[in-house]
């Protein structure tokens, strides 16, 4: 084993200065990829602001010299795809074979670079002798290779995704050989014996679509909970973030970040990309790069958010087209190895765009415009008419925002009716609800809630009329006099007392 032991680190996703220097000086020998108009690497700018920026790489593609001198010179963490992956590491029971993972590793330590362990025990990439096991036998088996593999790469990997993908689309656990024979209990067990083998290592679980709020990072959440309630060694959520420009940004994205965060957790988005259906467009190449900003400005305004890993920085080297055909143009970089417009899009959100970024940074510059609708502020509905204004530089992608317009129930059902009459961007994306203020103050002890599915607003665009409607499930009548957001205004209007959040965060308006 060629390995050499590299100095810990107890967080994988601070970078200690040392490593930053160690990196610069890479870029000067190997004579890296950036312009002298571009000061600093990727990762150089994310490590100023306490975060890495790291890619996945592989094997097969560390002899292309091209390649692994962007690699080792612009991002300050690597992920192996596939050369630490069980079916690589222990072919047939009880045989171990690092030297392909061994490559990795020590590339990383040449280029003073984090490494992220991926992974332990997933239901894929495993030798078929697992699967075959008798039931009773697939414990020891996996947590003998735990032991083995963590054991190997101790001080060399600072993170390993312990257990990968262990959920379905709905939240239930995905069927595998470990959950056939211990149940979900064999992620804790995982957890703890990869703890045992190295207590050093930030220990993650990893999937796919749990990104947003949903179904599948709702059972993340639950189980992350359960876990940590049980004193199980658990560091951190890995968020993959396969995403594809047709389907949409994940919805809130930050929030849904800030929720494993505020339980104690480091979050990592583990394995980014943007796919899209070829040929590529400029709107298509202008949502992708809205999408991978928008993920760099999630994991800045999270402070437990660490890091990011592309997975793999060049549509040479994707994953995208073997899996989905006529699908690709996923990465940062194109075939021929130059920077794409994504990339310019990442650089400026690390370099934190309009106000430096950071905890909590700017959440976005948005502007609620509104009239009433409404002939009668006496009747038993109101109707307010909205329209949404990207007042900044940088697109704002509309899945993360919300629209708050505030009112009295006055009396009458406390249950409410909510409708999108007619909208330019079409109301089928349009989300609204109305939600009952938990501490209700002066003119408002409700506000319409009003969300979006998908979309991107562009700098200075407008989302156009969304015509709205609510309701009591009872129909009585409102008094809107004297409703917070109310405006007796017929023509469109900045209105301050309706406000819009970006990831949750206040972005527009005074609360009441
Ligand atoms: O599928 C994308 C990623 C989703 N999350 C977990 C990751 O581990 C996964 O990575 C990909 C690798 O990037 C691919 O390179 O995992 C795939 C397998 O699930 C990898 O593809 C496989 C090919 O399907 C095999 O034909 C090939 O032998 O890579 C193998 C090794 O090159």
């Amino acid at each position: 084993m060629s390995l050499v032991k590299r100095c810990r680190h107890s967080r994988a996703g601070v970078v200690p200065a040392l490593l930053v220097g160690a990196l610069a000086l890479a870029t000067t020998l190997v004579g890296g990829p950036a312009t002298a108009a571009q000061q600093g690497t990727l990762h150089e700018l994310a490590a100023a602001q306490g975060r890495y920026f790291g890619s996945a790489t592989d094997n097969p593609e560390l002899p292309d010299a091209a390649y692994a001198a962007i690699l080792g010179s612009e991002f300050g963490q690597i992920t192996p795809g596939n050369s630490m992956k069980w079916d690589t590491t222990e072919p047939a029971q009880g045989r171990f074979d690092f030297a392909k993972g061994d490559v990795v590793a020590d590339f990383a330590q040449q280029h003073g670079q984090t490494v992220r362990g991926h992974t332990l025990v997933w239901h894929s990439q495993l030798p078929g002798w697992v699967g075959a096991l008798p039931s009773a036998q697939v414990e020891a088996a996996m947590t003998n290779h735990i032991t083995e593999e963590v054991t190997h790469y101790r001080g060399a990997v600072a993170a390993w995704d312990v257990v990968n993908e262990p959920f379905n689309e709905d939240g239930t656990f995905r069927t595998s050989p470990f959950h056939t024979a211990m149940g979900s209990d064999y992620i804790a067990t995982a957890l703890r014996t990869a703890h045992a083998a190295d207590p050093d290592a930030r220990l993650y679980l990893n999937d796919y679509n749990i990104e947003g709020l949903g179904a599948k990072s709702d059972a993340m959440y639950a189980l992350a909970s359960e876990l940590i309630a049980e004193g199980v060694p658990l560091d951190g959520i890995g968020m993959q973030a396969h995403l594809a420009v047709q389907y949409g940004f994940p919805y809130q994205m930050r929030e849904n970040m800030r929720r494993f965060a505020d339980l104690g957790l480091d979050v990592a988005v583990t394995e980014l990309d943007v796919r899209m259906r070829l040929p590529a467009d400029a709107a298509k190449v202008t949502t992708q790069s809205s999408y991978y900003q928008q993920v760099v400005e999630a994991c800045l305004a999270v402070e437990r958010c660490v890091g990011i890993t592309v997975w793999d920085y060049t549509d040479k080297y994707s994953w995208v087209p073997g899996t989905f055909p006529g699908e690709g143009a996923a990465n940062l970089y194109d075939e021929n190895l130059a920077p794409k417009p994504a990339h310019d899009a990442v650089r400026t959100a690390l370099g934190g765009g309009d106000d430096g970024g950071g905890e909590d940074g700017d959440p976005g510059a948005l502007k609620v415009r509104y009239r009433n609708s409404d002939g009668s502020g006496t009747d038993n509905q109101i109707k307010p008419g909205l329209q949404l204004v990207n007042t900044g530089g940088t697109a704002v992608s509309l899945s993360s925002v919300t629209v708050r317009y505030w009112f009295t129930g006055d009396n009458g059902a406390s249950a409410y009716n909510s409708w999108c009459d007619w909208s330019p961007i079409d109301c089928s994306t349009v989300t609204h609800r109305v939600v009952a203020v938990a501490t209700p103050v002066a003119g408002a002890d409700h506000y319409l809630e009003v969300g979006f599915t998908t979309g991107t607003l562009a700098p200075g665009a407008s989302t156009g009329e969304i015509q709205l409607r609510l309701n009591k499930a009872d129909w009585s009548n409102f008094d809107e006099s004297d409703d917070y957001s109310h405006d007796s205004g017929t023509s469109y209007a900045d209105a301050a007392k309706i406000t819009a959040y970006v990831g949750g965060e206040l972005a527009w308006g005074i609360e009441p």
